[in-house]
This record gives structure tokens, C-alpha cells and sequence, in this order.
């Protein structure tokens, strides 16, 4: 067993994205691409040697072979200790959760979460800090710039280790566990919730349908449904793990999880429904046909809160990416704490929350989460409805219904333009930003336009500047119509378009959300010309 230290090149490309630094497979694949960023994120974070590592990832093709790479790295590297998940795997949540339990000084989670996965698709990467959340602005920064001026990286030559088998093993002077990868998160989950009401719930007239997408919550959902909670077997879809996720695209939206959405919209359909995608921190929430966008199921959580052990007590206070819509914020009015609005990506909740100034967080992206960890958990998120129904015995809609009734509805919608030319995005947004000035004042979709801008984010707590978060539209009325580029996609480019109109009256509730909006998605089209300019007439996905 000997180190080597071998000569590379800086390779073009390596900055992290929204969440970490996602590229195709074969893109991975490439001598020294994987192995270049992995020695950046150890060159960047600081002293490592002695120190503990948390290693894993959503199961995905090439996850095994990018392990086996880490650990031998991480051994090079001076690391003392790897914990590494069984059979390579770790969902994201599993993975914040371990980091945290074990205090470890950080974690690399191998995941391109709903992104398509296989030989031809998606591969990703991304480190976590101390508290067990995704490195922040700053960290990404210094990897990336490292990324731009290596020569060499560390590598052991040693065999690789047996993945699959549970216990303590050395590489060098490093010592590799490998852990039980559903048990701490299992028993963290039975800490906030109370399994007793959720279980009673399964010996009523209720059914469930929860839809693991061959993606890696089936092992975490079979053990907590249908093992602690005895929801009846077959509950859990779809919940064998495989490599390529059986072909599909596990983003728990209405379009990508049609199977769970034609079963709870088809007849005896279940009470509950939900999915979680590839590395399982998102969560899609839905009734007997009805569909609960991310943005309310916030707002009902923290409405709902004091229902659950684990914030019985009350939350400190919520926060929401910009995107997202203000259902949140009229809780967050109501019950007197505060709202925080950060950038789309979950590194921004990690200091508020570390801080103490927010319980609850969420995105519109389908993520909800709270401080138990540092990322989005879908289980979790799945539990505290289940939690939510078990004590209040009301239906998913009558939830919905009732919140409105209290808070008034926020219309919302998102449309994604997938893999649209580059060039093209950036004009749809362009065109937007040109007019900041003369849309002020504007009569558009029947509202007054109040004020236009670039979203720009000072962190409360370090003070750190994050620019160009998003074109927003604001109206006098508080409703919005936001354009953003996706951060996450690896091929072209995708246009993000949210719309969000606010309705205090009760009689228009019923109403769809595409019927609600249907005016400002016209003056979405209109202002950015983005039909012209894409050659699309309509949205790839909408939620
Ligand atoms: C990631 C981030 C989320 C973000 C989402 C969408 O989620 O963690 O915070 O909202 O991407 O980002 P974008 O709009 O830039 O594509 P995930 O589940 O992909 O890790």
C-alpha cells in the first residue's frame, strides 16, 4: 500500500451550482475529473488531518466507483476516519443527519438528486460543512478557484473496500466504517414525531401510497412506514433503489411522478399520497385528488407546528426561498416571529438556522426542512403531514381549505422551459431587465407594477452579498412574476418562470391555479418575449 501524488491539469467548468457540482457521467469519467475537484474540496476546508468524514450517496451509476476514488483520497489526504453508508449509500438528509450525530468535520454526498441517472445521464458531488449542511457561498468559491490552479492530487494504491459488508476497516492509517445507512435517521425521526398517533392512524380507514421512484428512499421508507409505523406492506412504490432509477426522472412534481399522481387522482384513490426524488430531500404532498404545492405545505407547517413533539413548543421562525410564495410569511404575520427571505439554494438557510432564528424552512423547488438537520428532508416532510393528519383526523384538502380560509390563498405556479439554447435564456431575462424602468407604474395582467430589480441577498448573520438571484416583477397587489435560470441542469439551459397572484376571498379558492394566473402568465410571455426567443409555446414542466 503505497501514496502517490500524481501530476493533472486544471480542468475547465469545475464551479459548484445551486447545489454542488453536477456534469454527465462520462463527463466524470474523465481521467482526473473527479479526482481534481475531490483534492480541491480537501485543499479548501481546512485543517483535515486526524479528522472524521462522512461519505455517501443516492445509489446513482458511477457512485461505487467515486467511493472507492474518495476513500483512497481521503486516506492520502490524512483523514483518520470515514463513515461511509452501506452499499455506498447515503440520501442526502440520511447523510446531514450522520455528519451531525457523529460531529464529523464535514461530508461529501454523491447525488444529482432528480436529475436522470445511468451511463449516458447525471453524476454529481457536493461537500457539507461541520453542521451537517451544504457548504456556503464562500467554501464553493474557494473549491472552485482551487479547481483552476491544481497540479497534483493524493491517492493511496490500495484495494478497495467491501461496501456491502457492515464494520470497521483500515486503508492505511485510515479507518473506514461502514454504517448501517438507514438507522441514525430513523431513530432522529422517531425523536420529532409521534409514532404512536401515526401509527394509530394506519389501523383506521386511511390509506397511503408513497412513491420512492427506484430511488434511494425505498430502503428509509420501508423501514419507517411500513417496519415502525406497520402501514400496510406495499405501501412504498417503486422503493428498490436502482442505478439508472429504472429509467425514470424521480423529481416528485405532478409531471415526472405521474404514477402516483394517476393513482391518487384515479378512483379509490388513496387519502394520502407522496413522493421523494433521487437522494431524497425533496417531498411532493398530495390528498385524494388534490395536490398540495410546496409553498402551502410551509405555510401549513408552521401553521400546524405546536400539533407536532418536536416544536410543540413553538418555532423561532420560518424562512423561504424568494421564489417562493408568501403563504409562509402570513403564518409567520400571524404567529409573530419572523420570515426570511434568502436565495433559491439551501446553503442560505445554514446560518439562520445555526444561529437560532429559524425552525422551519422551505423552497417552492419541493424541499421543506427544519433544524433537526441541515438540508431538505422529504421523509421528514411526509411525517409531519402524517403527524398533522393523525392528531387533526381532517383530510388533505380539508387542511388546505381551512388554512386559506385563515390566511387567504396564494395563487402560485412554476413553468420550466427545459434545455433551451443558452444564449436565448439569457436574453428571455434581458429583455426583463431592460424594461426595470419603464414597466414601473405599468397596468400588466390588471395590476399596477410597483417595482422591478435584480434579487440581491445580505445574510443576516455574516453579512456575505449574494447578486443576480432572480428578475423580479412586483405588483402594488403583492402579486409577483419572478425569472430565474436554473442552477442544477447540465444540459443547455433551463427558464424558470414563478407566478404568484394573492386571493383573500374564499368564493375564488376552488379555483385552479392555471385558471387563477392565466393573465400573468400572458404578461409573463409578453414582457420577455420568451416565445419568440425560444420557439416554445409552452412550459416542459409545470408545477
Ligand atoms: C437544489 C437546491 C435547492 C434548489 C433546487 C432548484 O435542489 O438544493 O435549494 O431550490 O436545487 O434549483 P434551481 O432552480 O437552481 O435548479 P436539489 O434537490 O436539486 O439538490
Amino acid at each position: 500500500m503505497s501514496e502517490h501524488t500524481v501530476s493533472t491539469q486544471p480542468i475547465e467548468g469545475q464551479r459548484p451550482g445551486t447545489s454542488g457540482l453536477r456534469a454527465k457521467v462520462k463527463t466524470f469519467q474523465q481521467p482526473n475529473y473527479l479526482e481534481n475537484f475531490v483534492q480541491a474540496v480537501f485543499d479548501s476546508i481546512g485543517d483535515i488531518s486526524g479528522q472524521t468524514l462522512v461519505l455517501g450517496g443516492d445509489g446513482r451509476f458511477y457512485n461505487r466507483e467515486a467511493i472507492q476514488t474518495i476513500l483512497k483520497m481521503a486516506a492520502a489526504n490524512g483523514f483518520a476516519k470515514v463513515l461511509v453508508g452501506q452499499g455506498g449509500i447515503l440520501s442526502t438528509p440520511a447523510a446531514s443527519c450522520v455528519i451531525r450525530k457523529y460531529q464529523a468535520f464535514g461530508g461529501l454526498i454523491l447525488s444529482a438528486s432528480h436529475n436522470p441517472a445511468g451511463p449516458d445521464e447525471d453524476f454529481g458531488i457536493k461537500y457539507n460543512i461541520g453542521n451537517g449542511g451544504p457548504a456556503p457561498e464562500n467554501v464553493t468559491e474557494a473549491i472552485y478557484a482551487r479547481t483552476l490552479n491544481i497540479t497534483a492530487y493524493q491517492i493511496l494504491d490500495c484495494a478497495d473496500i467491501n461496501l456491502d459488508e457492515k464494520g470497521k476497516f483500515s486503508m492505511g492509517d485510515m479507518q473506514v466504517e461502514v454504517i448501517d445507512a438507514v438507522a441514525d435517521y430513523a431513530a432522529l425521526m422517531q425523536e420529532l414525531f409521534d409514532f404512536d398517533a401515526i401509527r394509530s392512524l394506519f389501523t383506521q380507514d386511511f390509506s397511503f401510497a408513497f412513491d420512492a421512484m427506484h430511488a434511494v428512499t425505498g430502503p428509509y421508507a420501508k423501514v419507517i412506514f411500513e417496519g415502525l409505523l406497520k402501514a400496510p406492506h406495499g405501501t412504498v412504490m417503486n422503493g428498490e433503489p436502482k442505478d439508472d432509477f429504472a429509467g425514470g426522472h424521480p423529481d416528485p412534481n405532478l409531471t415526472y411522478a405521474h404514477e402516483l399522481v394517476d393513482i391518487l387522482y384515479g378512483e379509490d384513490a388513496p387519502d394520502f399520497g407522496a413522493a421523494s426524488d433521487g437522494d431524497g430531500d425533496r417531498n411532493m404532498i398530495l390528498g385524494n385528488h388534490f395536490f398540495v404545492t410546496p409553498s402551502d405545505s410551509l405555510a401549513v407547517m408552521a401553521a400546524n407546528a405546536t400539533l407536532i413533539p418536536a416544536y410543540k413548543k413553538g418555532i423561532a421562525g420560518v424562512a423561504r426561498s424568494m421564489p417562493t410564495s408568501g403563504a409562509a410569511d402570513r403564518v409567520a404575520d400571524v404567529l409573530g416571529i419572523d420570515c426570511f427571505e434568502t436565495p433559491t439554494g439551501w446553503k442560505f438557510f445554514g446560518n439562520l438556522m445555526d444561529a437560532g432564528k429559524v425552525t422551519l424552512c422551505g423552497e417552492e423547488s419541493f424541499g421543506t426542512g427544519s433544524d433537526h438537520v441541515r438540508e431538505k428532508d422529504g421523509l421528514w416532510a411526509v411525517l409531519f403531514w402524517l403527524n398533522i393528519l393523525a392528531v387533526r383526523q381532517e383530510s388533505v384538502e380539508g387542511v388546505l381549505a381551512d388554512h386559506w380560509v385563515t390566511y387567504g390563498r396564494n395563487f402560485y405556479s412554476r413553468h420550466d422551459y427545459e434545455g433551451v439554447d443558452s444564449a436565448a435564456a439569457t436574453q428571455v431575462l434581458q429583455n426583463v431587465r431592460d424594461q426595470f424602468d419603464s414597466l414601473k407604474g405599468q397596468t400588466l395582467a390588471g395590476r399596477v407594477v410597483q417595482m422591478c430589480d435584480d434579487f440581491a441577498y445580505t445574510d443576516p448573520i455574516d453579512g456575505s452579498v449574494s447578486e443576480n438571484q432572480g428578475v423580479r416583477v412586483l405588483f402594488e397587489d403583492g402579486s409577483r412574476i419572478i425569472f430565474r435560470l436554473s442552477g442544477t441542469g447540465t444540459s443547455g439551459a433551463t427558464i424558470r418562470i414563478y407566478l404568484e397572484s394573492y386571493e383573500p376571498d374564499t368564493a375564488k379558492h376552488g379555483l385552479d391555479a392555471q385558471e387563477a394566473l392565466a393573465d400573468m402568465i400572458d404578461a409573463a410571455n409578453h414582457i420577455s418575449k420568451l416565445p419568440e426567443l425560444t420557439g416554445r409555446d409552452k412550459p416542459t414542466v409545470i408545477t
